[in-house]
């Protein structure tokens, strides 16, 4: 699987004698390749179109984002599309494979999970600085590059059904799970009561899509294929869920699943001290409800999937999907006690 057709390169070099391409990163969406070229080194990707229904979409967008940011000086590298030779942001292929380039960046180093509260610190910073570029570039730009993602309300009737159905038999030795997920109802209506201001949000915020320098510094904020508008809440809270806990949202040592106070409080640190100027009071007031909520999200996510027989979710054994879901229902259980 991992040949790429020399079509596919042709489409974007006039010369392509000497392309090495080797399989690079650990993403679980799209297929990556590391390219080196006369020309330069390159990420190449396959994008899965089966996620992303309209990859020209979320192409159009990056671009935006990346001139964007050029233009306003923003400190960070950000991703540069290279284009085919006839002028095309994006590759389709006449078996309706969707193909892209970006320039790679170089001498850089990626964490898995937060090894310091320093690094919670800066990713918190970190991001709260790219949504803060992002703040002056019309939300009516960007394209909802999945739609209904943070739709929680959508994400809850989907799960309903998935009861319903119960097509795997799957539904009894869940019954706990269930309940607590319809127990958690409240936290959509608290967050709809908000009627938070939408904006551009990152919407995969973690430090996995960040790349540091060598002397531990961030770099670049990448993987923008979920920029769309929405929530800010959404954004930290997404932060809260995977910088928060060390364990990992694959842990089934449920005990030790909570949100470590210190790396909240640096979290939210390192986040308003490159965001408080523009957020509003309600959004600044009701970060902690964002983290609910999307903790909240995650396990309906896991649930359903578990339910529905794993067709979103990569898994490697029966259970995971399952205890992905009771995981985040640990998290979203401490995230209660957080004041
Ligand atoms: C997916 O593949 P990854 O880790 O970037 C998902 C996120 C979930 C996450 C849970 C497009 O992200 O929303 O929070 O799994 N991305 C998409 O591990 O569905
Ligand atoms: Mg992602």
């Amino acid at each position: 699987m991992n040949v790429v057709k020399s079509n596919i390169l042709s489409s974007f070099f006039k010369n392509i004698d000497d392309c090495k391409i080797i399989p690079f990163g650990s993403g679980l969406i799209h297929r990556t390749f590391f390219l080196q070229h006369a020309e330069g080194d390159f990420i190449l990707q396959n994008i899965n179109h089966h996620v992303f229904k309209n990859p020209e979409d979320l192409m159009e967008n990056i671009q935006l984002v990346s001139n964007h940011l050029k233009r306003n000086n923003y400190p960070k590298s950000v991703l540069s599309i290279k284009e085919t030779l006839d002028g095309n942001i994006l590759l389709q292929t006449s078996e309706n494979e969707y193909w892209r380039i970006f320039d790679f960046i170089k001498d850089t180093q990626e964490f898995s999970k937060p090894e310091s509260k320093k690094q919670v610190y800066q990713t918190g910073k970190s991001f709260g600085e790219f949504l803060t570029y992002l703040n002056d570039l019309p939300v009516e730009k960007i394209k909802t590059s999945i739609p209904d993602f943070h739709n929680t309300r959508m994400r809850l009737e989907k799960f309903e059904k998935a009861v319903l159905q119960d097509e795997f038999d799957r539904v009894k030795t869940s019954i706990k799970e269930i309940e607590q997920i319809r127990n958690w109802r409240f936290l959509i209506e608290d967050y709809e009561a908000l009627n938070c201001p939408i904006r551009i949000v990152h919407a995969d915020p973690k430090i996995s899509n960040l790349l540091f320098d060598k002397s531990q510094k961030v770099k670049a904020v990448i993987d923008w294929d979920t920029i769309m508008p929405g929530s800010v809440l959404h954004d930290f809270g997404d932060l809260v869920r995977t910088m928060t806990c060390e364990e990992g949202e694959e842990s089934t040592n449920f005990e030790q699943v909570k949100i470590s106070l210190p790396y909240f409080e640096v979290l939210k640190k390192g986040f308003l001290e490159s965001s408080e100027s523009w957020l509003t009071e309600v959004e600044k007031d009701n970060l902690l409800l964002g983290a609910k909520v999307i903790i909240y999200e995650q396990a309906i996510r896991f649930l359903t999937d578990f339910l529905e027989g794993d067709k979103y979710y990569n898994t490697v054994y029966t259970e995971q999907n399952f205890n992905r879901a009771k995981n985040q229902i640990c998290l979203c259980k401490t995230s209660f006690q957080v004041i």
